[in-house]
C-alpha cells in the first residue's frame, strides 16, 4: 500500500511515521508514506496557497491549482483507489472505514486548513470524506495521521501475535475486556482469579462476557448495529 499525503504542514506528519509499528510497518516495506508540501506546486512566486474567499466572509480558503497540480502528478504516476480530503464535515470514521481502506492499494490524503479548500477540489478530485469526529481541529493533519495508523496497523504482516488487530475493541462491534499483568496481587488488589487459572476455554468465555459487560455499560450503541 501507498499513501500519498498533501498538506501545508508536512512537518507535523513526520513523526507518528518516525515510530514503533508505523515506523516498523514502513521499513519492512508493507507501506509507503509520501508527505507532499502543497507549496511545493504553487506557481506564484510567494508560494501563496490560499486566498479569501468570494462573497466575503472571514478566513482563508486553499486555492484549487496546487492542489490540481500535486494531484495529477501523482496520479500521473500510478493509479489511486481513493482521494480522501480530511474535513470536520465528512463521514465520521470508525473500524469499519479503516477495514475498508486497509484493502486498498494507494490513496491520497488531502488534508484541509483554514476554512477549507475551494469547493470545486471536492467537487473535481475527491472521492471521500471524512472527519475524525464532532470537533474542530485547526488543521485535517493530526486526523489524517489518526486515519493513517488505523489503517497501517490492519495491513498483513505488520502486526504480530502479540499485537493482534483481531482482539481489538470494536472488533465485532464490541470494546475489549479488561487486561490484567503481573503481580498477580498489588498490595491487596488481586487479578481475577480465573485468569491465573489455565483454563483457557472458561477463560474465554470470561472474557466474551466482560467485552459485552462493558459493551453495555459504556457503549450500548455498538450493540445496536
Ligand atoms: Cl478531518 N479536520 C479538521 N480540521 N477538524 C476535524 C476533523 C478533520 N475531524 C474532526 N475534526
Amino acid at each position: 500500500m501507498r499513501i500519498d499525503i498533501i498538506t501545508v504542514l508536512p512537518e507535523l506528519l513526520k513523526s507518528p511515521f518516525e515510530a514503533s509499528i508505523l515506523k516498523r510497518a514502513i521499513d519492512k516495506g508493507l507501506v509507503e508514506v509520501h508527505l507532499h508540501q502543497l507549496r511545493d506546486y504553487t506557481s506564484n512566486k510567494y508560494k501563496q496557497v490560499d486566498d479569501y474567499q468570494f462573497g466575503g466572509g472571514a478566513g482563508m480558503v486553499l486555492m484549487i491549482e496546487p492542489i490540481e497540480k500535486c494531484i495529477n502528478g501523482l496520479k500521473a504516476e500510478r493509479q489511486y483507489d481513493e482521494v480522501i480530503y480530511m474535513t470536520p464535515d465528512g463521514e465520521t470514521f470508525n473500524q469499519r472505514i479503516a477495514n475498508e481502506l486497509s484493502l486498498k492499494g494507494n490513496i491520497i490524503i488531502l488534508c484541509g486548513h483554514y476554512k477549507g479548500v475551494d469547493q470545486r477540489v471536492r467537487d473535481l478530485f475527491i472521492t471521500k470524506e471524512i472527519s475524525i469526529g464532532d470537533y474542530v481541529l485547526s488543521g485535517g493533519e493530526l486526523a489524517a495521521a489518526v486515519v493513517s495508523d488505523a489503517i497501517i496497523r490492519l495491513l498483513p504482516g505488520v502486526l504480530n501475535d502479540e499485537t493482534s488487530a483481531l482482539t481489538d475493541t470494536f472488533q465485532d462491534n464490541l470494546l475489549a475486556p479488561p487486561v490484567y499483568t503481573r503481580p498477580a496481587d498489588y498490595n491487596g488488589y488481586k487479578v481475577p482469579e480465573i485468569l491465573t487459572t489455565g483454563n483457557f476455554p472458561k477463560i474465554e468465555k470470561w472474557r466474551e462476557e466482560q467485552a459485552l459487560k462493558r459493551t453495555k455499560e459504556r457503549r450500548p450503541d455498538l450493540l445496536d448495529q
